[in-house]
């Protein structure tokens, strides 16, 4: 915990200390963990892209977010490309588009991805959390807070190394989003690593960042904590309520 008047600790040692929560990442969640190794069925999967839909439609409300709130032009130039990368640009239908193609690749409709039935509470309270603070926060926290790409490379990399030969019934042009979030995710972290060590300078300012990338961290990690309540125990919200009436009578 942060003591009043300690020094700050340098770049490298910031940049240390934001890297070392990666071992706090999600790729070490259990659900991540059985989805890797090809314990998953394939509606747990398709669970999955359904929740995680959610949360790549809100990337780019998020990003125009932090947008709305920053007042440096360079950043800004910066930042649009996040929104162009997932809502697409002439020529390139972006990441939503790659993650419904995902989503057909393993079985589901794009109606039921886009309208959301499959959504669980927990990941829309999850997802909704982190827009709301990008939101709320000042654009260089809410850069802070996307630090969590510094692991996602590892993650997306993962999924090409072993889905295809765990999971032969999705087809191959699902992995489109994973591969082009390769080189995505590290040119963007880049630019964010740059804003919190520049910014984050005073030591309760660096607790501050490393609050804040744990934050996202929880984020991640509770959204799938709903997904393994819903789709590795079998009890999604409300599994054991009956009610009388339907809405509508
Ligand atoms: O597909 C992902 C993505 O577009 C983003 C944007 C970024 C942000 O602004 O917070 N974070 C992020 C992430 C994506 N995929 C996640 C995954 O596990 O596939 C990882 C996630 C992240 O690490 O924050």
């Amino acid at each position: 915990m942060h003591q009043p008047g300690q020094r700050p600790w340098s770049r490298e040692v910031f940049e240390q200390r934001l890297r070392a929560r990666g071992a706090l990442y999600h790729i070490h969640h259990p659900l991540h963990i059985a989805m890797n190794s090809g314990q998953s069925s394939p509606a747990q999967i398709r669970g999955w892209v359904a929740n995680r839909y959610y949360y790549q439609i809100n990337i780019p409300i998020k990003d125009a977010a932090v947008l709305a709130n920053c007042d440096n032009r360079q950043a800004r130039r910066l930042w649009v490309q996040r929104i162009l990368d997932h809502d697409g640009r002439e020529g390139d239908s972006g990441g939503i588009e790659a993650w419904l193609r995902l989503g057909e690749a393993c079985g589901l409709t794009r109606e039921e991805i886009v309208d959301q039935r499959h959504v669980l509470p927990g990941v829309r309270f999850a997802v909704d959390a982190y827009v709301n603070f990008a939101r709320r926060a000042s654009w260089q926290e809410a850069a802070c807070s996307s630090l969590t790409e510094l692991f996602a490379p590892d993650i997306h990399q993962r999924r090409l190394d072993t889905w295809p030969q765990h999971y032969p019934w999705i087809e191959a042009e699902g992995y489109r989003y994973f591969r082009q979030r390769l080189a995505e995710a590290r040119r963007d972290v880049e630019h964010g690593l740059q804003v919190t060590l520049a910014y984050f300078t005073d030591r309760q300012q660096q607790q501050r960042a490393l609050d804040i990338l744990q934050f996202k961290l929880d984020i991640l990690w509770t959204m799938l904590d709903a997904m393994t309540m819903a789709y590795t125990h079998n009890t999604p919200p409300f599994h054991n309520c009956r009610m009388e009436t339907a809405d509508g009578d």
